[in-house]
């Protein structure tokens, strides 16, 4: 008998994150606009968070960031001259822009695809589609080289199948898994897929006064283009409250594992509908829901703890499930006491696990913005050549990587610094050899 288990794949803070405020709907990003970040203790800061969830007995795998300032997008707006020049005129003129091609934000490879898993598909493969991330331009030029790391890993043929990210722009804005969920008995059996947006595409969507960046029209046809088995997908809007008070992805308010569904009670309009049509689709597999009542957790704390913006897992060390929660929670008053109060009262969730992930969460992203999860069959782990699976010895490889190479203090206003592009640029390029990748960077090649 075949295993299966679900791979959490983290996205390692790369060397230019920093504070620039970029992204509009995101409380976050925008109250922490201008601050002193340290991408060293941010890169380190994800390594515990993957080495904890080793230490559960989970496999644990990694991304790489991406090459940061993105020269290739000046050079496609008209700069010329060496990498060192084009920087340099180009922040000359237009800071602004190079702060957007300059963000770290492929830590959150939650956006980086949606995945849906071979047991899903109508042929038996693995689907994966990078996600276009149109609705924000500095994180729209992430896709070509996800797309790129992603077939660099797993590699096109019987077991895995690559689709371009989608065209059309915002109105086909796809964000990744961070607005996808899949219910399943156990990670080998056939799911069911949630994919939740924010709008439609071609209809007013008056009731935004925040970005709806996912939309149906993106999420059906990632769903169709995976081949997803009939009758196992299913799409519900946000509720747009939400997404106006701050939850710009569904995965602020609503995360799943398995057979279980928590969310806040304000992340759909109907969730009672919602409960009724899920469990329709999942047929004899019970579905656990846990709502969280506003009147226990106000939307307003959910959001800036980021309670559901933890990873549920299952591992093979403990019984029952874990949340792998962000420190914030523990820290804000309602949400602690939420979970103090879960966990007594002897449902799915047994662990929780506070994480110190701070200065991703300072950009609006949480444990869970930080990994993409991809099930996998041993054999499938078998076909990944690339050096992406963390071992003990990789993990210090890593951090001795990151200590050699990152700042400890960077501002918006050192982005126009060519000395951070070579920096950035000679770490890349020696970490691509660590993780056996090849030449991803538009850089090298
Ligand atoms: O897209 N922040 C990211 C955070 C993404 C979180 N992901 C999930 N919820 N899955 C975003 O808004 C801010 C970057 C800046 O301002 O430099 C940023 O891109």
């Amino acid at each position: 008998m075949a295993k299966w288990q679900e791979v959490n794949f983290d996205g390692l803070v790369g060397l230019t994150h920093n504070y620039a405020g970029l992204s509009y709907g995101n409380v976050a990003s925008a109250s922490n606009k201008g601050g002193v970040a340290n991408p060293k203790e941010g890169a380190l800061q994800g390594l515990e968070k993957m080495q904890h969830l080793r230490s559960l007995g989970m496999i644990q795998g990694v991304l790489p960031p991406q090459d940061r300032p993105h020269i290739s997008t000046l050079k496609g707006l008209g700069y010329t001259g060496t990498d060192a020049e084009v920087l340099a005129n180009a922040w000359r003129d237009n800071p602004a822009l190079v702060a957007n091609l300059s963000s770290a934000s492929t830590m959150w490879t939650a956006n980086a695809a949606t995945v849906s898993p071979s047991p899903d598909t109508v042929d038996g493969r693995t689907h994966f589609t990078a996600a276009n991330l149109a609705a924000m331009y500095h994180r729209s030029i992430e896709a070509d080289t996800t797309a790129r790391i992603l077939e660099a890993i797993f590699p096109e043929g019987d077991r895995f199948a690559h689709h371009a990210p989608l065209d059309g722009g915002v109105h086909m804005g796809d964000e990744g898994a961070a607005n996808h969920n899949r219910f399943c008995a156990d990670y080998g059996e056939e799911g069911m897929a949630l994919y939740v947006y924010g709008r439609r595409a071609f209809e007013g969507n008056t009731d935004l006064t925040f970005p709806g960046r996912q939309t149906y029209e993106a999420s059906s046809a990632v769903a169709r283009q995976h081949g997803v088995k009939d009758g196992k997908a299913l799409f519900v809007r946000q509720n747009p409250a939400a997404i106006n008070a701050g939850a710009f992805h569904n995965d602020v308010v609503a995360v799943s594992n398995k057979n279980v569904f928590f969310y806040h009670e304000e992340a759909f309009v109907d969730p009672a509908a919602l409960q009724k049509e899920l469990q329709a689709a999942m047929g004899s597999v019970e579905l656990i829901f846990i709502e969280v009542p506003s009147s226990e957790v106000p939307l307003k704390d959910a959001i800036t703890s980021y309670l559901f913006n933890s990873q549920l897992i299952s591992p093979s060390t403990r019984d029952g499930m874990t949340l792998i929660l962000p420190k914030e929670v523990e820290e804000t008053p309602s949400t602690k006491a939420f979970v103090d109060r879960m966990l007594a009262s002897n449902g799915p969730i047994k662990n929780a696990d506070y994480m110190e992930v701070r200065q991703s969460m300072r950009n609006g992203g949480g444990p869970a913005c930080l990994r993409q999860r991809v099930v996998l069959s041993d054999d499938d782990l078998n076909a990944i050549d690339a050096k992406v699976i963390i071992t003990d010895e990789r993990i210090e490889e890593l951090k001795t990587w990151v200590n050699k190479h990152y700042r400890d203090r960077l501002m918006p206003e050192d982005l126009g610094d060519v000395s951070l592009m070579e920096e950035c640029f000679t770490a890349l390029d020696e970490l691509t050899q660590i993780l056996n990748i090849g030449s991803v960077y538009d850089f090298q090649r």
